[in-house]
């Protein structure tokens, strides 16, 4: 899979991809990542990107002539433009599970009070939050999708961590792990857990697993949706509607 990261902040990427299983699927040449910078598409003196809103009010908006120019000279018809904003719909697992069957993603980060409204309705195929907080730019939430992405690749996890895929994905929190030593600071591990008895720890785990779930997250339980999942349903996609 090929990913490009448009931003203003190029600088923001060194470290985080650069680590663990993301390093190593780029190794692989699982992932073939890009970092460009936005400013890198101007034309002035001053490399402008953003611009004031027209009828007035705070804040500056990105400008629409570079992101379409660095889209267009990036993107080919295979392309998913994705913009992060924090009007978009709300990134899950099952979006990450999308994503990770394209063969080139452009991820196009916001900046200022984000972008001017013809990039939302002429040059994104999808728009992603990553959460209902706000964040300075939208280059966390590309780190986040290309972290959630590059890990479902085929071969980018061993096979131990493959299983803890399968297991997030019958829906349910974990259930309680321990590890050595068996008592620390007078804190046991339970008991069924060293008995050797491998359908009674299965039976334990699941039913942990259901309590917790049922405590923290009856949402995951019910298919009662929190507020911002409702949100989510009711955001369509900007290809939904757009014309080709
Ligand atoms: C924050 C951009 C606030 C725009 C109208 C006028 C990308 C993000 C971002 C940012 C605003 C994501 C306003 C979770 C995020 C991102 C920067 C809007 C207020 N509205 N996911 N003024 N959270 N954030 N400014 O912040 O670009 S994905």
């Amino acid at each position: 899979m090929k990913i490009d990261v448009l931003t203003l902040f190029p600088g923001m990427f060194a470290g985080p991809l650069d680590e663990s299983i993301i390093r190593r699927a780029r190794d692989k040449g699982l992932l073939d990542l890009r970092i460009v910078n936005l400013r890198d598409y101007t034309h002035d003196r001053h490399q402008t990107v953003d611009d004031r809103p027209f009828g007035g009010g705070p804040g500056m908006l990105m400008k629409p002539e570079p992101i379409f120019e660095a889209v267009e000279a990036l993107a080919t018809p295979q392309t998913k433009v994705i913009l992060m904003t924090p009007a978009g719909r709300l990134f899950n697992q099952a979006i990450a599970r999308e994503l990770a069957r394209e063969s080139h993603l452009l991820l196009v980060c916001g900046s200022y009070e984000g972008f001017d409204e013809r990039v939302h309705e002429h040059l994104a195929d999808d728009e992603l939050s990553i959460g209902d907080y706000v964040l300075t730019n939208g280059a966390l939430p590309a780190m986040v999708v290309i972290d959630a992405v590059t890990r479902l690749l085929p071969g980018a996890l061993g096979d131990d961590n493959s299983a803890v895929e399968e297991s997030f994905s019958h829906g349910l929190l974990e259930c309680p792990h321990y590890t050595r030593p068996a008592e620390f600071r007078g804190w046991k591990v339970p008991d069924v857990l060293l008995s050797g008895n491998h359908a009674e720890i299965a039976r334990w785990r699941e039913a942990m697993a259901l309590e917790r779930t049922k405590r923290r997250r009856p949402d995951l339980l019910t298919g009662e949706q929190t507020p911002a999942q409702e949100k989510n349903k009711r955001t369509a996609k900007p290809s939904d509607t757009k014309k080709e």
